[in-house]
């Protein structure tokens, strides 16, 4: 698949970010274009000139696809496509078409398919007759490869009308509403755990960081969205203090929202987090935009209040030092770390350590001899100083984290007491 790819000109090249992403869906791409614009063709979005030099470009290329890097209205799509005659994508359709070659188990591609039909709905006027038209110009094989942006939901859609595509979006959203039941249900059973959530930008090093901690064996690619579902494990800090480390689907600006809403249930991950680990790939030129994507997408699921820790993650292969100490100066209480090479890896299980005690207090707690949770909780997170039987009950005297208090108190024992802080 060959593609050329387009964007607004702003800094000297606005363009890395789409070629990878485009790179990821399966392009090779043949060339690239940025242009300064002071006014939007409301019917082009470029210049008419310019539409027509590009479509001289994509004959001379022959090129399948072009992609824009911002997004394109509906009608500004079909006339472009008119005029370059081969097809033409914006950055949502892009990501939703990655997002649908990388989804595996049953509930991302339910969420894919929610979301690119979500997408395509108010679209269909787009009248897909013309595509016909165009993909068979170009002489182009999307049909026998799925080209991108036909993927996932598929060709299909040349036949299917509004009516379908409302159904099946009703279909797909009682399908997941299922299946997010069972994820929560899965949440709230991690009630007496201190669970932390990896989050952040694609590719940043949130999989590589969580082997590294657990050996969870999560799979690591140098592409975008390797990883589009949760994985939990325990992670054993010192003295066996244990934690819930879970992996997220990573972030991108300018994320879809129809993504955003479909994963809800995989970014719930984060929002029944009790402490978030913000991976950052310090060695990226843009390192502080993308930092700021993350925070966005984190108010938008409503995240913003929750206790954040920045990981300056690749520290190993910065290409300038200075980005770093920039990074360091905004985010004085960020860990450089390297999740390749396992630098300062132990200061941050540290850091957490100390967030997940916050100060020791002794409490006396009273359960049901039979509450396997409370003692259980107990021999895993508090050192034990008394226990006391009586009839049916047993009360614990122990010591632990001020931070895990919440969590005891989740399981519900009889009675919580703190005798001292
Ligand atoms: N040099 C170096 N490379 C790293 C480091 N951490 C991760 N990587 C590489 O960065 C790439 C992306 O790593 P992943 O762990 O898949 O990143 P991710 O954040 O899980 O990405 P998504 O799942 O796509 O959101 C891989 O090629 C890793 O080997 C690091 O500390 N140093
Ligand atoms: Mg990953």
């Amino acid at each position: 698949m060959a593609a050329a790819v387009w964007g607004r000109k702003y800094h000297s090249d606005n363009l890395v970010e789409l070629t990878a992403l485009a790179r990821t869906a399966g392009a090779v791409i043949v060339d690239r274009f940025q242009q300064k614009i002071s006014r939007i063709n409301p019917a082009t979005y470029i210049g008419k000139g310019k539409a027509e030099m590009l479509a001289d470009r994509v004959k001379e290329y022959r090129a399948n696809v072009v992609i824009f890097d911002n997004d394109l209205s509906p009608a500004q799509i079909r006339e472009l496509e008119k005029i370059v005659q081969t097809k033409v994508l914006d950055r949502s359709e892009l990501i939703l078409d990655i997002f649908a070659t990388r989804a595996k188990t049953r509930q991302a591609k339910l969420q894919v398919d929610l979301a690119q039909l979500e997408y395509t709905y108010p679209r269909l006027t787009r009248m897909w007759s013309h595509l016909d038209t165009v993909a068979g110009a170009a002489g182009t094989a999307a049909g026998a490869v799925g080209g991108i942006g036909t993927r996932g939901t598929g060709e299909k859609q040349l036949e299917i009308d509004r009516r379908l595509v409302g159904k099946r979006i009703t279909e797909l959203k009682r399908q997941l509403a299922g299946i997010d039941k069972r994820k929560l249900r899965e949440i709230a059973g991690r009630a007496g755990h201190y669970k932390i959530c990896l989050v952040g930008y694609t590719n940043a090093g949130k999989s590589t960081l969580m082997n590294a901690l657990t050996e969870a064996g999560v799979f690591v690619e140098d592409k975008l969205f390797a990883t589009l579902d949760t994985r939990t494990r325990k992670w054993t800090l010192e003295g066996n203090a244990k934690v819930l480390l879970s992996d997220t689907v990573g972030f991108v600006k300018h994320l879809p929202h129809q993504l955003v809403a479909s994963f809800k249930a995989t970014l719930e991950e984060a929002v029944n987090a009790d402490l978030l680990l913000h991976v950052a790939d310090a060695s990226n030129a843009e390192a502080f935009e993308q930092i700021t994507s993350v925070y966005t997408v984190l108010n938008e699921i409503g995240c913003g209040p929750k206790e954040k820790l920045v990981l300056l993650n690749k520290v190993d292969v910065l290409s300038k030092a200075s980005l770093l100490e920039s990074l360091q100066t905004v985010y004085p209480q960020a860990i450089c770390i390297s999740a390749k090479t396992g630098l300062n890896l132990n200061e941050l299980a540290g850091q957490v350590l100390a967030k997940l005690r916050g100060g020791q207090v002794t409490v006396r707690v009273s359960c049901s001899a039979g509450n396997g949770k409370v003692i259980s909780f107990l021999r895993a997170n508090a050192a034990i100083l008394e226990r006391e039987y009586l009839d049916s009950s047993v009360t614990i005297k122990a010591r632990l984290g001020k931070n895990q208090l919440p969590l005891l108190k989740r399981l519900k024992p009889k009675d919580l007491e703190v005798v001292e802080s």
